[in-house]
Order: structure tokens, then C-alpha cells, then sequence
């Protein structure tokens, strides 16, 4: 490994953004991170490491830029002269990506195949190490479990499809020009951070704000989806130790269990004191209810896809022996995290409308 430290995150202000920025900042890199222009504060997350950039020798710099954007990103890569790219930006909720399949397309594939020509156009290919977040989602129509790196792909919406464009890039530019480039294929991972309308963190929320009297009822789509969910901030080690390795490879992260939406519904009530009751099984989909006969839980059409990813688990096995990665939060006890910094936040927070 070179001496320099030099890290270039996209997507910095969301969930992985600010667990990675701090696990490196920890390591002693020069972290710069790209934001989007946005009309209101887009950086709460990454608020505790803000440098003023008037500060002395700061180690933690913010750039406006965007993966639609080559010139920019060009620009950003030479500027920053990075010895590690985390392309972590996109839009990344697979719901909202059969409403802006173009634009997901757009930001998921192409963008990733900017930053690459972004590093060739400068001939860092050498020089800089890359990172592609892959996901899950490329598994989509289950087509075996677990679902390890030789499972076929088999993606079920533009988001996955776009993902599974940017995979295949990388592989391409790594055996094409020798690049550095590696995929984690990471599997869903939450936390406290975790955006307001992935279905964790939407339920999370809601079960709080219900306990807390500030909201009346919280309505889901498909609770009978399967998902293998870990905790963000030790996947982010995970996306680290792939580029410490000697050579550029391809890696699943994940737990190797598996949960259904409606037993995190369960969980997360219970642990703000509500027991539900399945009103409705067997007969049509109604829903939830509290012991006291309120109904707290509503399915809502609207919320399902047009085509769905019934069962994730990952086999994390080649990450344990090549990277020595494993995780360690259990999803109960990620799931208590969740409802108990959710309870905590909404006792002061505004609540936002609109999941
Ligand atoms: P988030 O949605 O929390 O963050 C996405 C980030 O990308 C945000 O910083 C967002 O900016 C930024 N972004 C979106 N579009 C653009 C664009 N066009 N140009 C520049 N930046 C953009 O996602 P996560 O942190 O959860 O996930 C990180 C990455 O990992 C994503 O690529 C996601 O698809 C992938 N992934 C996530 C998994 C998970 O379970 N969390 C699992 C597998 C893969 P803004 O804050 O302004 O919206
Ligand atoms: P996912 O996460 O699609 O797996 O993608 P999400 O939390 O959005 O959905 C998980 C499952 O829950 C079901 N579901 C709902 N989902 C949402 N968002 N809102 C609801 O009201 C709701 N009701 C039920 C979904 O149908 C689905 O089956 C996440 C993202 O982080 C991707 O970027 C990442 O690549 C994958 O994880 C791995």
C-alpha cells in the first residue's frame, strides 16, 4: 500500500457515507466527500465531523458534485488525487426506482462508469483503488440460497438492474486495465442512521412516534418479504478491508439469517411496550392491532412493487476467510438499537410527513 491516505467518498451524506467517513477519519485518511446541491441541509449525518474548511489542517472536506456529472467528477478525482474511491452514491430505494427508472439508471450505472473513466482519463488506474457498491438486490428472483459471489444474478427492478450494470463495469475495467476495483455485494444493513423510508427505519420510527402518542397508524406493503439485515457501521469495515487486500476481488457481506418484514413489525412494537395481535389471517390482509383493539398496523397497496424480492440470505463465508470480516449485532439487538435512538429523537424531532 502506498503512504498517502486519501479517500474520495460519493455519497457521504448518507447512511454508509458517515459511518465510512468516521471509521477513516479513525484511520488517519484525508476524507473527501461529495455532496449533492440540495435546497435544505443535506448533511445532518456527517454533522459531528464537519471541519470548517478555515480550520488548521483539516482532514475532513466536503465537495459539491454529482454522479450525473463527468466533468465534475473528473474534476473532483484530480483535484483530491485519491489513493481510494468509495463510489457509494445513488439512489438507492428500489421502490422509488419504478417511478425514475432513467434517472436511477443514469446516477447507478453510468455515474459509476464515470468515476472509472474519471480514474482512466487521469491515468490513476494504478494508483487508485476502487470500491463499488454493489448489493443484493442483483440476487432479486431467488435463483439459490444462501446466495453466494458464484450465485447467478436475477434483478428484479431498475434499481437492481442498474446495480447489476456497475457491477459488471468494474469487473470489466479491473480485467481490461488492471484497476483495482472490487464489489462488495453487500446485503441490507440498517441502523439508527438508516434513511426514514426503508421499511426498517420507517417501522422504527412509527412504533415510536405511535408509543409516543404522535402518530396514529403506520402502513406497510408486503410483509411477508424475507431480508438478511445487518448492522450499517460494520459492513463499512467490510468495504475498508477490500481495498487493504493485495489483490482487487468481489465479496458478500451479509449475516447468513434471514427475517420477515412482519417480525420486525413485532419486534420493534414490543420493545416500546405494544403487543400486536394479526387482525385479519386468513381472511383478507387487514393488519395490526394493539391489545386494546387499535388498529396500528395497515397493509397498503401502494406499497407494493410491481415485481418483488421474496428471500435474501447471504453465505458471507469468502469474506470471513479472505478479509477475516464477520458481523456481530444480532438484527434483535439491531432492531432495539433502531427503536430506542427512534424513541429518544422523536421525543424532540419534528415528525417528518411522508413515506
Ligand atoms: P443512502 O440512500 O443513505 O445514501 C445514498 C447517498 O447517495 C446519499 O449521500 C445521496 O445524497 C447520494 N446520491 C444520490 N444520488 C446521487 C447522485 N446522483 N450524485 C451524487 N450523490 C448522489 O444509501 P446507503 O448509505 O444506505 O447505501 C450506500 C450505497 O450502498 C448505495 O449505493 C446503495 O445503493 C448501496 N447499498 C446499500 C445497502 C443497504 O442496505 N444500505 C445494501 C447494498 C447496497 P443525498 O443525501 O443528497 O440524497
Ligand atoms: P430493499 O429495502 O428494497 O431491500 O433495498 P426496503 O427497506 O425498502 O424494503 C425491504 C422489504 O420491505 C418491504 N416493505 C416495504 N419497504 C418499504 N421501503 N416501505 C414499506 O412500506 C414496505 N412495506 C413492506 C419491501 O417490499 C421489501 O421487500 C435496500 C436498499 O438499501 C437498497 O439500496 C439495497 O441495495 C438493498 O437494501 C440491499
Amino acid at each position: 500500500m502506498v503512504d498517502r491516505k486519501v479517500a474520495l467518498i460519493t455519497g457521504v451524506t448518507g447512511q454508509d457515507g458517515a459511518y465510512l467517513s468516521d471509521l477513516l477519519l479513525a484511520k488517519g485518511y484525508q476524507v473527501h466527500g461529495v455532496k449533492r446541491r440540495s435546497s435544505s441541509f443535506n448533511t445532518g449525518r456527517i454533522e459531528h465531523i464537519y471541519q470548517d474548511p478555515h480550520e488548521e489542517d483539516p482532514r475532513f472536506h466536503l465537495h459539491y458534485g454529482d454522479l450525473t456529472d463527468s466533468t465534475n467528477l473528473i474534476r473532483l478525482v484530480q483535484q483530491t488525487q485519491p489513493t481510494e474511491i468509495y463510489n457509494l452514491a445513488a439512489q438507492s430505494h428500489v421502490a422509488v426506482s419504478f417511478e425514475t427508472p432513467e434517472y436511477t439508471a443514469n446516477a447507478d450505472a453510468v455515474g459509476t462508469l464515470r468515476l472509472l473513466e474519471a480514474i482512466r482519463i487521469l491515468g490513476m488506474e494504478k494508483t487508485t483503488r476502487f470500491y463499488q457498491a454493489s448489493t443484493s438486490e442483483l440476487y432479486g428472483l431467488v435463483q439459490e440460497v444462501p446466495q453466494r459471489e458464484t450465485t447467478p444474478f436475477y434483478p428484479r427492478s431498475p434499481y437492481g438492474v442498474a446495480k447489476l450494470y456497475g457491477y459488471w463495469i468494474v469487473v470489466n475495467y479491473r480485467e481490461a486495465y488492471g484497476m483495482h476495483a472490487s464489489n462488495g455485494i453487500l446485503f441490507n444493513h440498517e441502523s439508527p442512521l438508516r434513511g426514514e423510508t426503508f421499511v426498517t427505519r420507517k417501522i422504527t420510527r412509527a412504533a415510536a412516534a405511535i408509543k409516543l402518542g404522535r402518530q396514529e397508524r403506520l402502513y406497510l406493503g408486503n410483509l411477508d418479504a424475507r431480508r438478511d439485515w445487518g448492522h450499517a457501521r460494520e459492513y463499512v469495515r467490510g468495504m475498508w478491508l477490500m481495498l487493504q487486500q493485495d489483490t482487487p476481488d468481489d465479496y458478500v457481506l451479509a449475516t447468513g439469517e434471514t427475517t420477515p418484514v412482519r417480525t420486525f413489525v413485532e419486534w420493534a412494537f414490543a420493545d416500546v411496550g405494544i403487543t400486536l395481535r394479526w387482525d385479519g389471517e386468513g381472511v383478507d390482509e387487514k393488519g395490526y392491532c394493539s391489545q386494546s383493539g387499535d388498529c396500528l398496523v395497515e397493509i397498503d397497496p401502494r406499497y407494493f412493487r410491481p415485481t418483488e424480492v421474496d428471500l435474501l440470505i447471504g453465505d458471507p463465508s469468502k469474506a470471513k476467510a479472505q478479509l477475516g470480516w464477520a458481523h456481530e449485532t444480532p438484527v434483535r439487538d439491531l432492531a432495539r438499537e433502531m427503536v430506542l435512538a427512534d424513541l429518544e429523537e422523536m421525543k424532540t424531532a419534528p415528525i417528518a410527513k411522508g413515506a
